[in-house]
């Protein structure tokens, strides 16, 4: 089965393809040179309907989108939807990691959730999947594997933050792991009955 997955994201398109495995093929926004795609909505499943919709609306395939965010309690559960631009527009991971490193400096209430939403368009129909894990924002950072938030990002449970596991064993427990898997359920059913 082909699909577009609508991220620009390397990292995010690396740890799908993994979870999905050889019977699926996925192709992301880089590989056939789509621009930029808004996320305007104020909530995880509106933005990953946004990116998926835009890309069903302009290449008529089967694709689907997922937006994450980092939810703090502490924090009323923010950065949540806008965690990407968290320290500004156009900033780093490293400047939102350190930007909440200062936020977080001297709270003990350290608990935090990472939220992913999936939005799937298939044969023009619409799904969503949900995964989330839950864990501690550390008081400084740990590993170099990884993406965004993940060196200062321990999941419950775990001795290692995300940036200091390999990234299967990421994938095992992460928020996006679990609604892929879920998507992947979805879609192993529907390529078994074809
Ligand atoms: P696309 O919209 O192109 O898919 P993005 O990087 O903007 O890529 P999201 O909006 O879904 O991705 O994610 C928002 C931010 O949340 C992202 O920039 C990272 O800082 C963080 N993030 C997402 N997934 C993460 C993960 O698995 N581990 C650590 N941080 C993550």
């Amino acid at each position: 089965m082909e699909f577009i997955f609508a991220t620009h994201n390397l990292h995010k398109s690396e740890e799908v393809s993994a979870i999905l495995g050889p019977d699926y093929h996925i192709k992301n926004l880089r590989e056939i040179g789509c621009p930029e795609i808004p996320e305007t909505a104020d909530t995880l499943q509106g933005n990953a309907l946004q990116k998926a919709q835009y890309v069903f609306d302009h290449y008529h395939v089967n694709c689907f989108a997922d937006d994450t965010g980092l939810e703090v309690e502490a924090l009323d559960g923010r950065p949540g939807v806008y965690s990407a631009r968290y320290a500004g527009e156009g900033c780093s991971y490293q400047d939102n990691v350190l930007k909440m490193l200062e936020e977080m400096r001297g709270v003990t209430n350290r608990k935090a959730c990472f939220r992913t939403v999936i939005a799937l368009i298939m044969d023009g129909k619409r799904y969503f999947f949900e995964g989330r894990v839950e864990g501690k924002i550390l008081t400084e950072q740990h590993g170099v594997d990884g993406f965004g938030y993940d060196p200062i990002f321990k999941p419950l449970g775990f001795r290692q933050t995300f940036a200091e596991m390999s990234s299967s064993a990421k994938n095992a427990i992460s928020h996006r792991g679990r609604a892929m898997q879920q998507l992947k359920e979805f879609l192993d059913e529907i390529n078994s009955s074809r």
